[in-house]
């Protein structure tokens, strides 16, 4: 898939309010949002047309603009994230994809947050979390396999979402953690395993055959290298804190 537009969110003053399982500290708005900014300049630095979504002080997580939507080239589905306190930041994100896309919305009793969805060509993998049931995975399933994708759906008992844990970064690749590369449902693809201490990196984002990735990691760093793709490293110190990484920070179509 070749991306050409991405939205994403300014964060708010009230971001250090979000959800966090991390116990990093609180975050700094104004550097959470200096390490937003050069997300945004990358973004734009690849050929994205990002629209610029401004800030949400009732919704502290939302910056975190992919977990309300999955959308690809034929679709737009809104999600109903799993957290209650993010339910309501799908109504403002529903009238900037109508501007791309016929949005689909899911029905009540399916949960799902866009973190969890991992897109590869023709296939989906959905991470079965506290975010994301059983009835959200089955709601992407019955709009998208009429486009003829197929739904593959993954438990995942550690980590926020299934893409906290595994990433596809081109070239038949992911990057993922030990737990996922043993994993059925992955084996069709090689394989970059990120160390214990380096998990957070297997957030590593793909742009058009250019790869994102959080600054500090240099044993995945040196991993992604071999691909052979550019590879722009990005300050994400403030946005982890939040439990937040590269992907979540925009939605791209
Ligand atoms: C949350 O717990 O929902 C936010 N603090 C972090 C969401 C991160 N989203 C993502 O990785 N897709």
């Amino acid at each position: 898939m070749h991306y050409t537009q991405a939205i994403c969110r300014v964060p708010s003053d009230t971001c250090a309010q979000g959800l966090s399982t991390a116990s990093l500290g609180s975050p700094d708005p104004e550097r959470t949002r200096t390490q937003f900014d050069a997300y945004v300049r990358t973004l734009l630095g690849l050929g994205l047309t990002v629209t610029l979504l401004p800030a949400q002080s009732a919704f502290p997580d939302s910056h975190f603009v992919e977990d309300t939507a999955v959308v690809g080239p034929e679709f737009a589905l809104l999600t109903h994230p799993g957290a209650p306190s993010r339910r309501g930041e799908t109504a403002t994100i529903a009238p900037v994809l109508a501007r791309f896309r016929t949005v689909t919305e899911m029905g009540a009793g399916a949960h799902m947050d866009g973190g969890d969805v991992l897109m590869v060509h023709k296939r989906f993998f959905v991470g079965l979390t506290g975010r994301t049931n059983e009835a959200g995975a089955r709601a992407l399933a019955q709009l998208v396999e009429t486009f003829g994708y197929s739904v593959q759906t993954i438990g995942v008992s550690d980590g926020l979402h299934l893409k906290s844990l595994v990433n596809y970064v081109g070239r038949n690749t992911l990057v993922l953690n030990e737990a996922m590369a043993r994993h059925p449902a992955l084996q069709d693809f090689e394989h970059i395993v990120v160390a214990q201490e380096e998990e957070y990196a297997g957030n590593t984002l793909w742009i058009n055959d250019t790869l994102l990735t959080p600054r500090g990691f240099p044993d995945t760093l040196a991993q992604l290298q071999r691909i052979g793709l550019p590879i722009i490293t990005l300050d994400t110190d403030e946005i982890r804190k939040m439990d937040g990484g590269l992907t979540c920070l925009s939605l791209r179509f």
